[in-house]
């Protein structure tokens, strides 16, 4: 269930894959690899940096707001709900260990907050919490971070089946796999690495077909 502007939102940007930056991948810069995937109709980007300072990913966050709005994209940022106000993102994307949701909720007003969540009791957690989504996984085996002991598509179905928030799929999902985390029910899948490696272009269109053959 979507109640709300903020789930039309949402529901309209999940319409395709949540694209997650991630600087491991790749020789483009942040900037030219975003530009990349908004030019295939991606519409959701995550920013998400893990080693530069924090001035120089608020700087970063600021040319990516500008980009994602030319794009009519939605803007996450990773971690960091002070600069996802600064830049005036749409929202911030938090784990476990970072800001807790009640605190955020209290400075983000009604922007969007997504939550990680490795199980059961932490998705209905995040859910009791207010969040507006919430991201699940690893699903799959992940390179792209230390994630821990995969979920499994069995994982997603329960959790799909006891939470009303979105469900976002998130950790190793690539175009062989995204059908099955799809068919238990993920409202959205998060995808990185799958779409950096290599020919990031082709790959987000890639991705972009397969959610225009769902439609079809
Ligand atoms: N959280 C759980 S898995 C993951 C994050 C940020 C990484 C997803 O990246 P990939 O490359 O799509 O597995
Ligand atoms: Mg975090």
């Amino acid at each position: 269930m979507l109640p709300g502007l903020k789930g039309l939102k949402l529901s309209m940007h999940f319409n395709g894959p949540c694209f997650i930056t991630d600087k491991k991948h790749g020789s483009l810069s942040v900037y030219d690899m975003v530009f990349n995937i908004l030019t295939s109709g991606i519409k959701f980007i995550q920013y998400r940096e893990k080693e530069k300072p924090r001035q120089r990913i608020y700087e970063e966050a600021i040319k990516l707001r500008r980009l994602t709005r030319d794009f009519n994209a939605v803007l996450i940022i990773n971690d960091y709900a002070d600069i996802a106000l600064a830049v005036d993102a749409d929202g911030v994307h938090l784990g476990q260990e970072d800001l807790p949701l009640n605190a955020a909720r209290e400075i983000m007003g009604e922007k969007i907050i997504g939550i990680s969540t490795h199980n059961l009791e932490q998705a209905k957690a995040a859910e009791a919490g207010g969040a507006d989504y919430i991201g699940f996984g690893p699903i799959f085996h992940t390179t792209t971070k230390d994630a821990g002991k995969p979920v499994g598509i069995d994982g997603l179905s329960i959790v799909k089946k006891n939470v009303n928030i979105p469900v976002v799929a998130i950790g190793g999902i690539n175009l062989d796999n995204i059908e099955a985390a799809i068919s238990a029910g993920a409202d959205a899948v998060a995808v990185a690495s799958a779409i950096c490696r290599g020919d990031s272009t082709e790959n987000a269109e890639r991705f972009m077909r397969f959610f225009g053959r769902q439609q079809a």
